[in-house]
Parts: structure tokens; sequence; C-alpha cells
């Protein structure tokens, strides 16, 4: 008799100043695609990530969240029940990197309280252009004690995949797998419910 394949569902947001490359970090991972224009985020932007580890599916709900601040209120219903973080900045630019700990306190009431954090350096394919040095993520993580940090380019298509596969094990060892598993069942039947009213 073959096991059940177990299957883990949480929602992970993606915040960040407006053009660090949040919705090219989130195509990246989804399609494997990149596109150069740039279309700013309107409100917020839903990917699906399904991967494996150890055997469990497991499914990441993206929350790419605008950065507009007449969004501010949209912003915190939206990190209702997030389980994970992804804080993101762009390595040229200084601003993106200090202005994290704002987009940290705007989201962090509506965050679980076991979600893990994480540093995300986008666009590293420029890193000659770079205004951000390793002695700057050290004194953010005396700040703000982020659990993993990732250089990536969504451009060269390095480092997302590392920081999802760290993050998918992460979020599975600290939550209790009847949580995320009722979670899973929870989407299962949404997905159902809509496919219902589409045919
Ligand atoms: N060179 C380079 N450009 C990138 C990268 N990621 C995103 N961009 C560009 O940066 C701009 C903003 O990206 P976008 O994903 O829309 O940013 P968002 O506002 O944070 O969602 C777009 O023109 C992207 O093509 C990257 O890894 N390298
Ligand atoms: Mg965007």
């Amino acid at each position: 008799m073959s096991a059940a394949i177990k299957e883990a569902f949480f929602k992970v947001l993606v915040v960040g100043d407006g053009a660090v490359g949040k919705t090219s970090m989130c195509t990246q991972i989804t399609t494997q695609e990149f596109f150069s224009d740039y279309n700013l985020t309107v409100g917020c932007d839903f990917f699906i990530k399904r991967f494996y580890v150890n055997n469990i599916s497991v499914t990441l709900q993206l929350f790419d969240i605008g950065g507009q601040d007449q969004f501010e209120k949209l912003r915190k219903a939206f990190a209702g029940g997030a389980k994970g973080i992804f804080l993101t900045f762009d390595i040229t630019r200084r601003d993106s990197f200090y202005n994290l700990e704002q987009w940290y306190e705007s989201v962090k009431d509506n965050l679980d309280f076991r979600a893990p954090m994480f540093l995300i350096a986008t666009k590293k394919d420029l890193r000659k252009s770079a205004e951000i040095w390793s002695e700057d993520i050290t004194s953010f993580q005396e700040k703000l004690a982020f659990d993993a940090y990732f250089e990536t380019s969504a451009y060269i298509g390095e480092g997302i995949n590392e920081a999802f596969e760290a993050m998918g094990k992460m979020l599975l060892s600290r939550f209790d797998e009847n949580e995320y598993s009722k979670e899973a069942q929870k989407m299962k039947f949404l997905e159902g419910a809509q496919r219902g009213v589409r045919s």
C-alpha cells in the first residue's frame, strides 16, 4: 500500500519598494520567464508555487503587495494569516534597503509569530552597481533578526529556487502538520468550488 502524499499550504508575503523586482521574482519562480518592461503592481498580485520537500507537496500562495500609499489598509488586510515573508530590496538601490524596516512594521502585526523572515537582495546580475555590502547585511541582522539571506536575480534566474526551497523547509519545520495540511484541504476545496462555478 502506498502512503498518501502529504500536502502543505502556506501563505507567504513578498514585500519591498516598487520596482525592486518582486513581481519578476514571483514570475521567475512560477513560470521561469523574465520581462524587462516594468508594469507597476496595483494593489496585489497573487502567485501559486508548488514543489516537493521530503515527499511533502508544498504549496506557497505568494502575495506580492503593491507599494502605493493608498493601499496601506489593503496591505494590512492582505497580510492576515501569512506564515512567511520575503523582504526584498534592490542591490543597486540603498533606499530600497533602508525602507525594509518600515515594510516589516507595516505587516508584522498580521504575520504569524513563527513566520520565517527571509532577506532577499534582487538584481545580483547588476552587482557592479551595488550600493549594499555585506556589512550592511550584518547590521540589518542585528536589527531585524531575519532567518536567512539570499542574493538573487530574476534576470539570470539565480538564487530564487534556493530561497524558495529553504522557505519551504523552514515553514514545514516551524508549523504543525495538522495546521498546514488543514490549510491545504481548505485550498483544495476552494479550487474545486471555483472550477464548479466556471463550468
Ligand atoms: N537586471 C535585472 N533587472 C530586473 C531583475 N528583476 C527585475 N528587474 C527589472 O526591474 C523592474 C521592476 O521589476 P518588478 O518585478 O516589476 O518590480 P516590483 O515593482 O518590485 O514588482 C523591471 O523592469 C524588471 O525587468 C533582475 O534580477 N535583474
Ligand atoms: Mg510588482
